[in-house]
């Protein structure tokens, strides 16, 4: 059984443990680790931070582009617990993520792997620590190929030694580049909880669903809810419910109430709660206008002992794509802001709360509102911190580089087909893909900050083949989301109106198109905006009847290099080149949202085409604007 995907917590029921600092470390050249028992200690080790990517902490060349299977190691201390006390809890071990897949160890024990570099995994390890000084190891491996996300293969050195060749246009950061924490909760515990909102004049209906795990399964519990507003009140009176399903939801409680078994899986140990709850005058989770209520979700035994306690903070909106619109409770809203990565010098990958809130603190200047996770889901608290901001966030799953290219953003505009989905590594990449999509929406699922999801960047969408792989992962996404969110994609140049097979899958529709840069980019520049605008009227030709939203468009731009007139690579030229794109997708009523592309300049594989990683940030590596954050932030404001 998974274990429970909920941002850890402190409660009266729960504890936690960073186990985050220096870790022993070592490259693992030959693969010999576990011949070696590398598991029950390593011999020779340097130091590393965790969490970190190791990459640019290096001075030397081989080191940075390591390639292959790498190992950490800690020691963490349990305390005996006094007699009575803590024999009912379990202890958990929870990583935010390590890129891209790894093996466990307590004590020498394998006690699970993990696929996938950019989502949190969680294991049950109570039955193999005592009370003292316990060892974690960590067997990690960074090579790409194209059966896992994200896709690339390894190029295999003559001494023996591996280099990454990534089909994406990102560095392939490494490592445990997140947090990782002993979580201590109860036998009996809050494993899940979600919620969805209706809003009808001067109400919300919010539908609760808690998923409990039961110690026994003839455990007889109540689980009740509390939502609390900003003010610190309860929001509305308490209600209690204990019928069955039927009854509860003719039970509309309010804001404090009691919820009801409904159809669990009583086998598993895990039974679910559901309720209804009635908000009147609700305080709406808005765009750019954050409110919060904390929820706090309690167990209690029969004589009213506390079994577990959960919290968190939730946001009541509605999010729906109808017409030609993108609506946040109602009413139309249009995307502006940009694709990102978590990039930083030095830290690489690594989530960092300052970097976070600088980037905030940008895009709130220019007046931007939204922001893609391009192109994998982000350190949990990026989420958590738009949640506070009112940020929009299209969510994607790193299923990037589905396209056999380490040139993809070139190759994208000039019809080159790679045959990627007519080969038979895609069954094991389906289920991969499947894997990941599943672990983000369990995990971000109740954010008001996630109004779509993005299941792709830049697949070939043009046979048969790929529509049949995306069919399926699509249909698979529309049963995970209790709020049942607009699902998309972004589509390069390529699949085009003519020949994309795959853009009827998506609720919206995302377009990266760089008319102006790799497309009649420099002296051919002023063929670029006719060349955009026949898209775009092809496009509106289908009468898709669907929202669109640029999810790339930008120019590489060295900071503090000028030319008049704007030639390639100056500022001028970017902002030339946004001048124009915005005059075209002003012209075009269906295009719901601009997000630029990108944020912030940020380390790609070295390249001919890149000069010390992408340059097309609006803001530098270290966030100081390029001259075009000053025209986002006249057009946004203005918008
Ligand atoms: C670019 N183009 O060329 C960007 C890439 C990005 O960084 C793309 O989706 O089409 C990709 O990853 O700058």
């Amino acid at each position: 059984m998974m274990e429970s995907l909920l941002y850890p917590c402190v409660t009266a029921t729960r504890m936690k443990l960073s186990l985050d600092g220096m870790w022993k470390f070592s490259f693992d050249r030959d693969k010999k680790g576990e011949e070696k028992h590398w598991e029950k200690g390593l011999s020779e080790y340097e130091m590393m931070p965790v969490p970190g990517s190791f990459a640019d902490l290096y001075t030397d060349k081989k080191k940075k582009n390591y390639c292959g299977d790498f190992w950490y190691e800690t020691d963490f201390f349990i305390p005996g617990a006094p007699e009575g006390e803590g024999k009912e809890k379990r202890t958990l071990l929870r990583f935010g993520s390590v890129t891209h897949r790894a093996a466990v160890y307590v004590n020498g024990q394998k006690i699970g792997e993990h696929e996938g570099g950019f989502l949190p995994f969680v294991f049950d390890i109570t039955e193999y620590i005592c009370p003292g000084v316990n060892r974690l190891s960590v067997k990690a491996n960074n090579e790409l190929n194209e059966e896992c996300l994200p896709c690339g293969t390894v190029k295999k050195n003559k001494d023996g030694s591996l280099t990454a060749k990534p089909y994406f246009d990102f560095f392939n950061y490494s490592g445990i580049q997140r947090s990782v924490e002993l979580l201590f909760v109860p036998e009996t515990s809050i494993e899940d909880y979600s919620y969805v909102t209706e809003l009808s004049k001067g109400e919300a209906k919010v539908d609760l669903e808690v998923k409990l795990r039961i110690k026994e399964a003839s455990e007889d519990v109540n689980v009740s809810v509390e939502l609390i507003d900003e003010a610190g009140k309860i929001a509305a009176d308490e209600k209690l419910c204990n019928a069955d399903r039927k009854s509860l939801l003719q039970c509309k409680s309010k804001a404090e109430a009691f919820l009801c078994e409904g159809d669990g899986d009583s086998a598993s140990g895990c039974s679910e709660y559901v309720a209804s709850v009635l908000l009147e005058n609700p305080i709406l989770w808005k765009v750019r206008d954050a409110h919060l209520y904390d929820i706090i979700i309690r167990v209690t035994d029969k004589s009213g002992k506390l079994l577990d306690e959960y919290r968190d903070r939730i946001g009541l909106r509605t999010v729906e794509v109808k017409d030609k619109d993108i609506l946040v409770n109602g009413e139309p809203v249009y995307l502006k802001g940009y694709g990102k990565h978590e990039d930083f010098s030095i830290l690489g990958r690594t989530f960092n709360y300052s970097v976070a809130r600088r980037d905030f603190e940008c895009m709130k200047w220019n007046g931007a509102n939204c922001f893609r996770t391009s192109h994998y889901p982000y350190a949990d608290e990026w989420y958590r911190m738009a949640d506070e901001e009112g940020f929009l966030i299209i969510d994607e799953v790193p299923a990037v580089g589905m396209m056999r290219s380490t040139h993809n953003f070139v190759d994208a505009g000039t019809g080159k087909y790679t045959y990627f989905f007519e080969t038979p590594t895609v069954l094991k990449l389906k289920k991969n893909h499947l894997q990941q999509v599943g672990e983000m929406i369990a995990r971000d699922k109740n954010h008001p900050s996630v109004i779509a999801f993005s299941l792709f960047n830049e697949p070939e969408t043009t046979s048969e083949y790929a529509y049949e792989y995306f069919s399926e992962i699509f249909e698979a996404a529309r049963k995970l989301d209790p709020q049942n969110r607009p699902l998309t994609g972004a589509l390069e140049k390529n699949s085009s109106p003519e020949k994309c097979r795959c853009y009827p899958l998506l609720d919206f529709i995302c377009l990266n198109r760089y008319y102006g840069w790799y497309i009649s980019g420099g002296e051919d520049f002023e063929e670029a905006e006719g060349k955009f605008r026949d898209e775009l009227d092809r496009w509106k030709a289908l009468e898709t009847d669907k929202p669109f939203v640029m999810t790339e468009f930008g120019t590489d731009t060295l900071s503090g290099n000028h030319s008049l007139p704007g030639t390639m690579w100056s500022e001028e030229y970017q902002n030339d080149y946004y001048e124009m794109n915005f005059r075209v997708l002003d012209d075009y009523d269906f295009i719901r949202g601009e997000l630029v592309w990108n944020f912030a300049d940020f380390a790609t594989s070295e390249g001919i085409f890149r000069v010390g990683g992408n340059k097309k940030g609006i803001f530098t590596r270290d966030r100081q604007p390029k001259s075009s954050a000053f025209i986002l932030k006249k057009r946004w404001e203005e918008i």
